[in-house]
């Protein structure tokens, strides 16, 4: 069922209330039936403004940090790193919540029967139902974030004329500083932190009621039959005067009926939703359950595939919801935020979060719901340009394991697991590559090639000498810490087996698109390739486990949440049952290691232990870490719970669904890689393989019955494909389809 059902109110509860979005604006639509509460998000509220956060006294240090680091001194390297390599001012400003708007029926309608509410995952509409066991009145709602009007738009109806009466108010805590209303528009506005930096937040009623008005805090409208609520925002970031730019956008929306509006915005949003479509095989008597039920009760006694179907749609309306359009990139909560001081701040924290949010992108056919990332990561370029001199000295871009609204790239926080590592900007590079090899978009590619060269450039210039190999210096492996011979611990090191692995990636792929987009400057060449082939090789430790440090220490906490040295068998590809097999024994081993010391346990994590089973081919283990996903992990609104809320699980366990169905990279492509006993029948359509091919699949008692792959009209591809042991070669001619049963494969 592409739906999320609910018959009871969420009752104040935020982990019951249900998401949409267009991008920039976000609701939380609690669905309370007597009354109703949006809270409310917008893209930009962030406190504070953009500052030069560069600690000035690092460059001075750094080589006594590295002397330190290598002579073992690890205690005295951190210290120093406490006060020379961290961000002044220490910490990055932070995004929040943009308010509420509180609706009520004007003591028409205490109590009701028959209540329902619904996420219709096919239309991206929330409605609510209700009927008042007094006058038998059916009151309803229906509520949709439209991008063409960048407005919520909420239709309340009563289903006998003239019986409706809704009050609503527009709040934000104590948080703003003016209150403005006229007859059917009410706007709250207010600083964002102590610079020029300001918002505006506005509603207007459209309503075929009598008497509406405006009074004190509250929209008014009465005896109506209906009555259309328009809500959306502006700050600063984006708009001159955002009360002005409120204002014209109610009036704009305002002017459209309701259903026009509902038709452009299901058309619109239909044309993400519908490019796929997955399904299983399940017990169709359990549609008559609700969302919440279906999730208490499915476990491996109480199989649920549409759950899971439900689950995977989910997690591409998620992504449609929160990174289309213009938008910046989702968050830590996507744009679901309730909170002035979120955990985490709600920023973009780019050790694996941010990177995990956008994993589906590419497979589920929503690779340009990536491009708000890419155009976040060009305004992170200057400042990383100026880190990299300012702290360190080098030229090239670097950015560390946090970023904010304006591209911030200076360490965040004092917290030594997590502080003071390079890799950020790097791991983000990758994604252009990878962008690249699903959409064959060159003006892309040549749009992003700075971020990927001056990228090269700082670890060209960063990377230090090490028995012989090229290592970073300092760093951490996100976010562990290690236990030396002599029992002292540390988290600081040199050359950490991710840092390596990113690097190697990084490297391959400056190579690549540079060769494509003809780059001239032979000697950048050159030093790039000399780097690529100095950088450490992945090792085997003593537990037959990858190591995660150049040293095999003992791990402080062996089921830590980060596998970070894992990061070449997810998401690279550099670790592969059939080309690496005894790398792959070793990953095994080490995810079987993590998870036999209470590994996977925030959402995140166990999202990447399924992606990494994916990549294992264990069909098996997928399918049991997803079922843990979603009863340790998951909040009766499905979204993904660290706890708090976070939503990368949810767009971590997306792509693992998918990859558990089709896996591709630059040299093969292998059919349903890791099927579940649980899913033997089923079929998907319009999964995303590298080289822009669009992929149907059909597979019955577990096995494969019907494969159909098309390419790009303009280009002649040839394809390796593996299903199991089976090994076919095709190519795929300017626009004609391939399509084969399995017999034939
Ligand atoms: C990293 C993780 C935490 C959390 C935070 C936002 O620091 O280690 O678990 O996800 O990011």
């Amino acid at each position: 069922m592409t739906a999320l059902r609910y018959t009871t109110p969420s009752q104040g509860d935020w982990n019951k209330a249900l998401p949409i979005g267009n991008g920039k604006l976000g609701a939380m639509i609690y669905g309370e039936g007597t009354s109703e509460h949006f809270q409310l998000n917008e893209d930009s509220v962030w406190f504070g403004q953009k500052r030069n956060r560069n600690n000035p006294d690092a460059l001075a240090n750094l080589d006594t940090i590295r002397d330190l680091i290598f002579a073992g001194k690890i205690s005295k390297a951190e210290e120093l790193c406490k006060y020379a390599l961290t961000g002044t001012p220490q910490s990055q400003h932070t995004y929040q919540t943009l308010g509420d708007v509180y609706f009520d029926y004007c003591g028409k309608m205490n109590e009701g029967t028959d209540f329902q509410r619904n996420l219709d995952l096919s239309t991206a509409i929330h409605s609510t139902e209700i009927t008042s066991p007094v006058t038998g009145i059916c009151y309803t709602c229906e509520t949709f974030a439209s991008i063409g009007q960048n407005c919520i738009v909420a239709q309340f109806k009563s289903s006998t004329a003239n019986t409706l009466d809704l009050a609503a108010s527009l709040q934000r805590e104590c948080f703003y500083e003016t209150t403005s209303h006229n007859k059917d528009t009410l706007w709250i506005s207010g600083k964002l932190g102590g610079g020029d930096e300001s918002f505006c937040c506005g509603m207007k009623f459209a309503t075929d009621g009598s008497d509406l008005q405006g009074i004190g805090e509250h929209l008014i409208a009465r005896d109506a039959s209906y009555v259309t609520v328009f809500i959306t925002a502006a700050t600063t970031y984006r708009h001159k005067n955002p009360e002005n730019a409120v204002l014209e956008t109610l009036e704009r929306a305002a002017a459209f009926p309701y259903k026009t509006l509902k038709d452009e915005h299901i058309k619109e949003y239909k044309s993400y939703f519908e490019r796929m479509e997955f399904s299983l095989d399940y017990d169709k008597s359990l549609d008559l359950l609700t969302t919440e039920e279906r999730l208490t009760r499915i476990d491996s006694d109480h199989p649920d595939n549409g759950l899971l179907m439900t689950y995977m749609d989910f997690g591409r309306y998620l992504l449609i919801s929160s990174s289309r359009g213009d938008c910046l990139p989702a968050n830590l909560q996507g744009i679901w935020n309730k909170d002035m001081s979120a955990a985490w701040g709600s920023k973009y924290t780019i050790n694996i979060n941010t990177e995990m949010n956008y994993w589906p992108a590419n497979i589920c056919n929503l690779s340009d719901c990536e491009l708000p990332l890419f155009s976040h990561m060009l305004r992170m370029l200057p400042n990383g340009q100026k880190t990299a001199k300012e702290m360190y000295g080098c030229h090239g871009f670097v950015a560390h394991h946090n970023t904010d609204i304006w591209g911030d790239t200076a360490p965040q926080d004092i917290y030594i697991p997590a502080t003071f590592w390079v890799m950020g900007g790097a791991w983000l590079s990758t994604h252009i590559w990878n962008h690249y090899l699903y959409t064959n978009d060159t003006n892309f590619l040549k749009e992003m090639y700075p971020v990927l060269k001056e990228s090269v450039r700082f670890f060209m210039d960063f990377l230090v000498e090490r028995e012989e190999k090229l290592v970073t210096c300092p760093s951490v492996s996100p976010e562990n810490t290690y236990i030396m011979e002599d029992g002292t611990r540390g988290c600081l090191t040199y050359g950490s087996t991710m840092d390596n692995e990113i690097l190697h990636e990084l490297f391959a792929h400056f190579r690549k698109t540079a060769a494509i987009l003809g780059e001239t400057d032979t000697s950048l060449l050159q030093t790039a390739s000399d780097c690529e082939k100095r950088l450490p090789d992945i090792q085997i430790g003593k537990y037959g486990q990858i190591m995660e440090w150049q040293k095999d220490y003992e791990e402080a906490e062996p089921g830590h949440r980060h596998i970070s040295h894992l990061w070449a068998l997810h998401p690279a590809h550099q670790i592969t049952p059939d080309g690496t097999p005894e790398l792959c024994r070793a990953a095994r081993t080490t995810l079987q290691r993590r998870l036999e010391n209470g590994g996977g346990h925030t959402g995140w994590s166990r999202a990447w232990i399924l992606n990494m089973y994916a990549r294992l081919w264990e069909g098996e283990a997928c399918y049991d870490n997803l079922l843990a996903l979603l009863k340790k992990s998951t909040l009766p609104n499905l979204l993904d719970n660290h706890p708090p809320f976070q939503i990368d699980g949810n767009f971590g366990a997306t792509a693992a669904m998918a990859e558990m169905l089709l896996q591709s990279d630059e040299q093969r492509t292998i059919l349903l890689p890791a099927l579940p006993k649980a899913w033997s029948k089923g079929e998907v359509h319009g999964l995303r393989g590298v080289y822009g091919t669009t992929w149907d699949l059909a597979w019955n008692d577990g096995f494969l019955t019907s494969v159909t792959v098309s390419g790009p009209e303009d280009c002649t591809i040839p394809l390796t494909l593996f299903y199991g042991n089976v090994k076919k070669e095709i190519v795929l001619h300017k626009g004609h389809p391939y399509h084969c049963s399995w017999v034939e494969i």
